[in-house]
């Protein structure tokens, strides 16, 4: 049995066609029936459905063989047992910066004082700034980050961007992008070896569908 683990929503969306191009086709939409383990039109193929931040777990322990997962999620799982061998160049979006309009951005961070950094992404937003000899202090959150600047829990924000209408609703504004994010195929480093001939093929199904 060849496993491979998805998130329901954009990433989900946005697989369909590659597992189209690989002969995959889900028998039902995790939207819709709400199962967490769904099947394929080849008996041999299943997709779970996981949190996509999980998605690196699961195919790091080998639990799914293959999995797509954003380029910001696999930084702050950090990769370990993975081979990520195809960009799928889908759910993409900008890791950004963002703070409440009319903060100086600039200013504060030239003057070297500490800049309050609210974020779900501790590792990307830590690079960041080390690089920038910025210095951070950095408050975990899980989410609804664009809350943070506006209640003084903090300065800024690092989070992923797409339309920038959240930012505008929530009168914030980006200030430096960090990266460009799409997702990527990932792959458990021991069924690689192990299932090669499986997943050979759907790996170069993917990589020829995602254009390259
Ligand atoms: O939603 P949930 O808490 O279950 O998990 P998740 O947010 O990790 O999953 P999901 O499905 O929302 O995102 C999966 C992946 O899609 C992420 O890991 C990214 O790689 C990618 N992606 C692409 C995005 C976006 N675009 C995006 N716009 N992930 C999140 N957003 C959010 C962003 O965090 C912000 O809250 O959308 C909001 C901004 O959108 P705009 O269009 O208003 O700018
Ligand atoms: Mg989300």
């Amino acid at each position: 049995m060849i496993t491979i683990a998805l998130s329901k929503g954009r990433i989900f969306e946005e697989t369909l066609p590659l597992l189209a191009a690989a002969g995959i086709v889900p028998s039902e939409s995790p939207e819709a029936s709400r199962k967490l383990i769904i099947g394929t039109n080849r008996p041999d193929v299943q997709l779970i459905i996981v949190r996509a931040s999980d998605v690196p777990t699961y195919v790091q322990h080998g639990a799914a063989d293959l999995g797509v997962a954003g380029k910001d999620v696999l930084i702050e799982h950090g990769g370990d047992g993975l081979y990520q061998p195809v960009d799928l160049n889908i759910a993409k979006c900008r890791m950004m910066v963002a703070t409440r309009v009319g903060f100086d951005y600039a200013t504060a961070v030239q003057r070297g004082a500490r800049l309050r950094v609210a974020t779900k992404y501790v590792q990307t937003a830590r690079l960041h700034f080390a690089a920038k000899g910025v210095h951070c202090d950095l408050i975990k959150l899980y989410g609804s980050m664009e809350l943070a600047p506006l209640v003084g829990l903090a300065d800024v924000i690092v989070d992923l961007v797409s339309t920038g209408n959240t930012l505008t609703a929530n009168h914030l504004v980006a200030v430096e992008e960090i990266m460009t994010i799409s997702s990527r195929l990932v792959v458990n480093e021991a069924a690689m070896k192990l299932k090669h001939a499986t997943l050979q093929p759907i790996v170069e199904a993917f990589r020829q569908a995602a254009g390259g």
